[in-house]
């Protein structure tokens, strides 16, 4: 039964596959463990009443970068299973009102990709120009100074015939050639693969990262800080090309309102991620906008911020929120510095289902999971080793999702293929579903809430100026044949107790209202007023 455009009121959920629920002993999780798991995301009363799930990728992989290196787009990795329980998820998952949205890496292969394999054998291939191949500079020096996002050269000299291939990111992930008809038509085999077995929408890897310069200029640099300079990827990234592989992508789908593009475009040109809505009905529905995530918790980034993701998306897209994800720290964790890191996260979930968009949440960000604290022979993801210790990586944020206090939280019989992060005694499912005032019980509070609330999932959103300062304030505003239903937003950016009254200079429904959910757990139902409120320290209020 076709749903168009059925996430424009949906919540999504991201699941890394290594990490939700092992059901084999071998430390890592898998897709029966998934399915094992499924009633706590949806179909009981007790659910926490996610409507989607992105899987990080399955596909079979070397796994130097955990999945992001496919070796073959149309099976599954037999870590996490087979195809028959993929099929077990898609309809357990619908049952339960789940729907399914697979991550596409569409930018690069694995370089055990028989595609790949096949390119390299010869430069005379037939499959040599699904990738990037050029020639070296005199002195075997790569062909321009294009920087890897994993670090070193984006060219890599293959001794086998003694031209260099592109890779974006790792070595081991080489970029298919995207202006190569063949390519894309394999593609959209793929996808159509995937359509036929009943899966919901692609959420598309680092996808404007697609289109190239193949005239391959050098990148410029730009002076960061001191005397350390960092590449402008004027070149390699937010190409045109872009752009018409997505349009192909979009009318190859025209029949299908019900399947979702949302993509992620960790962009820095000034059109920013929201150039791949294309006209808002011709490239992606979403497109991931990380500049708020990328924020510290500070009001006039965040006021800034969420006024110019939201302004942005054109008629006919429709933006997602986001903190946390596979890539970076908790938000728990990056939020909270300088603060209370638990009550500037209940804080960011208040944001997370009131701002307008659909909210994606992180496995464990319901339960306030934090980072992992990991010695370095913990580590596993190469980008983390490459940076450590001076940057925090990914791994932190990949532990394994705690379920109740029992050895190895409930997770594994064996030793998890990450160690769990250290708080994981008391945050877990199943200490936190018998607590009113944990993070899980606010997360469900404020999911029914959203659910049930025309404003919340489909009103406009409007800053409303505050007397007083650090404090954020909007509302929500759905109207329809005359009906006006309206919600507030209040959210003390300070850690004090502080008294604010809204400025009258945008008309405002919500003068006076029903406070009907707080972020700090003593507050319920009890009459509010523009004129004059008290905010307790990090405290976020629903006004009603
Ligand atoms: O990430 C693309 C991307 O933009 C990364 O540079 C991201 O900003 C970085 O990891 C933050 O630390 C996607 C996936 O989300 C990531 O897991 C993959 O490793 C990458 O593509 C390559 O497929």
């Amino acid at each position: 039964h076709p749903d168009p455009h059925w996430w424009e009121s949906a919540i999504v959920y991201q699941i890394y596959p290594w990490s939700f629920q092992d059901s084999n002993g071998d430390g890592a999780g898998d897709l029966p463990g998934i399915i094992s798991r499924l009633d706590y995301l949806n179909g009981t009363s007790d659910s926490l009443g996610v409507d989607a799930i992105w899987l990080s990728p399955i596909y079979p992989s070397p796994m130097d970068d955990f999945g992001y290196d496919v070796m073959d787009y149309c099976a599954i990795d037999p870590r996490f299973g087979t195809l028959a329980d993929f099929d077990r998820l898609i309809s357990e998952a619908h049952r339960r009102g789940i729907r399914i949205v697979m991550d596409l890496v569409l930018n690069h292969t694995s370089d055990q990709h028989p595609w790949f394999v096949e390119s390299r054998s010869s430069r005379t291939s037939p499959k040599r120009d699904w990738y990037y191949w050029a020639a070296g500079k005199t002195g075997h020096r790569p062909p321009n100074n294009w920087a890897a996002r994993f670090g070193g050269s984006a060219w890599t000299r293959d001794p086998h015939t003694g031209q260099y291939y592109l890779h974006s990111f790792l070595s081991q992930q080489p970029d298919l050639n995207w202006t190569n008809p063949a390519v894309r038509d394999a593609i959209f085999d793929v996808v159509r693969f995937w359509l036929d077995r009943g899966v919901d929408g692609f959420r598309l890897d680092a996808i404007n990262w697609l289109g190239k310069d193949t005239n391959w200029p050098d990148n410029p640099r730009r002076l960061a800080w001191r005397s350390y300079y960092r590449q402008v990827h004027l070149y390699d990234r937010d190409q045109p090309q872009t752009h018409a592989a997505l349009r192909a992508l979009r009318a190859a789908l025209k029949d299908r309102t019900d399947i979702l593009l949302v993509g992620e475009a960790s962009s820095d040109t000034p059109g920013g991620p929201a150039a791949f809505y294309g006209t808002g009905s011709d490239e992606l529905h979403e497109v991931f906008d990380f500049r708020l995530l990328r924020s510290s918790w500070d009001l006039n980034a965040f006021r800034r911020l969420i006024y110019e993701s939201d302004r942005a998306v054109p008629h006919g897209g429709w933006p997602p929120v986001v903190f946390s994800n596979h890539d970076q720290s908790r938000h728990i964790d990056r939020y909270g510095k300088n603060g209370d890191p638990v009550r500037r996260a209940r804080a960011a979930a208040l944001l997370l289902f009131t701002l307008r968009g659909t909210p994606f949440l992180y496995y464990g960000e319901e339960l306030g999971l934090r980072d992992g604290t990991l010695r370095r022979s913990d580590l596993r993801d190469p980008y983390t080793i490459r940076y450590w210790p001076w940057k925090a990586g990914r791994d932190p944020a990949r532990t394994p999702m705690p379920w109740d206090d029992s050895p190895q939280a409930g997770f594994t019989t064996d030793k998890p293929w990450l160690p769990l992060s250290p708080d994981w005694p008391q945050t877990n499912v199943a200490w936190e579903q018998k607590h009113r005032g944990s993070m899980l019980s606010l997360y469900k509070q404020l999911i029914r809430l959203k659910r049930t609330s025309r404003a919340l999932t489909s009103g406009i959103y409007q800053p409303v100026e505050v007397e007083g300062r650090e404090c954020l304030a909007y509302q929500r505003v759905f109207q329809s044949e005359g009906q006006t239903e309206a919600m507030l937003i209040a959210l003390n950016f300070s850690a004090r107790e502080q008294t604010f009254s809204l400025l009258e200079t945008v008309s405002i429904p919500t003068r006076t209202g029903t406070l009907i959910l707080s972020t700090h757990p003593r507050r319920g139902e009890e009459t509010w007023t523009a004129d004059r409120f008290r905010l307790g320290p990090d405290e976020g209020i629903i006004v009603r």
